[in-house]
């Protein structure tokens, strides 16, 4: 297995990127982040008695916000639900992966699937005696989310780091990048998360809410740097890379998908297209298009389940490929 102590090396980023996190403002509790990280890194590579060393995902999830002042009252968003990734962790950590969940806060949580979304509170009520139970029908399903869920975060599996921005994105993405480093070809980046393509500059963003009496306003936004060159290329190059392509067009997507499978170097490109993204998708490799459908004949089935089999089973062999 790679060496799993290397110190974060400085890696040259390009004038686009560069520019992006030098105006980018600072990351609230970086020290904590980058400790926490280095817990679990150092925990899930040395599980205490018997347990084997287990690979490493970075799963990113929902959608990132584009600030439109500094003191932010407006911003710009996006439809992601964070569906797929919560979903996709669960099934990364039942096939014995630990997980680095990096989600955009207030977006779906691993093993809460089951819950009600709307109002969760409508799962518990007061007894008389003042304790709180869980009302039927929900008693196993909440059962379930408290188990699981408790055993993927107190085993040590599941480290949740929330994001907002777009600024607080890349740069956390950049910390995992440089902590999961050294794990070298066992490490795995699943790209889920929906990136702004444009931002507004820090620099040139107005400090208080923008007023309307001026009438109509234009804005600038620039477009955010390609970070998946960058993390490919720079922070992670022995990493298994997935990135995700979307589009609404189905007409367009795979060949979206194939160049940005070649553009930025990734292992797999997976092509879903916004009104059937929970039914299928498309895995684009180097060689392949591997259409994953969930299985229409059960209930309660899912796209994830397949795909993150057939992601295992191709991580697998590129470890062992690597590791020759
Ligand atoms: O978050 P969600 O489950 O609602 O949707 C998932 C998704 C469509 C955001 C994801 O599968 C995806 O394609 N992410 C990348 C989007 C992009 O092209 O930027």
């Amino acid at each position: 297995m790679d060496s799993r102590n290397g110190s974060a090396p400085q890696i040259p980023l390009d004038a686009e990127m560069e520019s992006f996190f030098d105006s980018a403002p600072p990351l609230k509790d970086s020290a904590g982040i980058t400790q926490k990280l280095k817990e679990f890194i150092e925990f899930n590579s040395a599980p205490p008695g018997k347990g084997s060393p287990r690979r490493v995902v970075c799963v990113t999830s929902g959608g990132t916000t584009v600030p439109l002042e500094q003191r932010c009252v407006r911003y710009i968003d996006n439809f992601s639900s964070g569906h797929r990734g919560a979903t996709s962790t669960e099934y990364f950590i039942k096939a014995g992966y630990a997980v680095i969940f990096l989600y955009r806060r207030g977006t779906f949580q691993p093993y809460c699937r089951s819950l009600p979304e709307d109002p969760l509170l409508e799962c518990f009520e007061c007894s008389d005696d003042s304790s709180i139970r869980v009302r039927q029908p929900y008693t196993e399903a909440v059962k379930r989310a408290i188990s699981d869920h408790h055993a993927a975060v107190a085993g040590g599996h599941l480290l949740k780091l929330p994001f907002t921005t777009i600024f607080e994105y890349l740069q956390m993405l950049q910390t995992i990048a440089m902590s999961v480093r050294a794990l070298g070809s066992h490490a795995v980046f699943y790209l889920a998360a929906a990136v702004s393509d444009f931002y507004v500059p820090w620099k040139s963003m107005a400090e208080h809410k923008i007023q309307s009496a001026s009438g109509p306003m234009d804005m600038r936004l620039v477009q955010v740097p390609k970070m998946l060159s960058v993390l490919k290329k720079g922070w992670v190059p022995m990493a298994f890379c997935i990135s995700f392509k979307l589009e609404t067009d189905s007409k367009i997507l795979l060949e979206k998908a194939e160049m940005a499978l070649k553009k930025y170097g990734m292992h797999m490109v997976v092509a879903n297209e916004l009104s059937t993204r929970k039914e299928e998708v498309t895995v684009v490799t180097g060689n392949e298009k591997i259409l994953v459908c969930c299985d229409k004949t059960q209930p309660d089935s899912d796209v994830e389940k397949p795909l993150i089999e057939l992601i295992v089973g191709r991580h697998s062999a590129y470890v062992k490929d690597s590791d020759c």
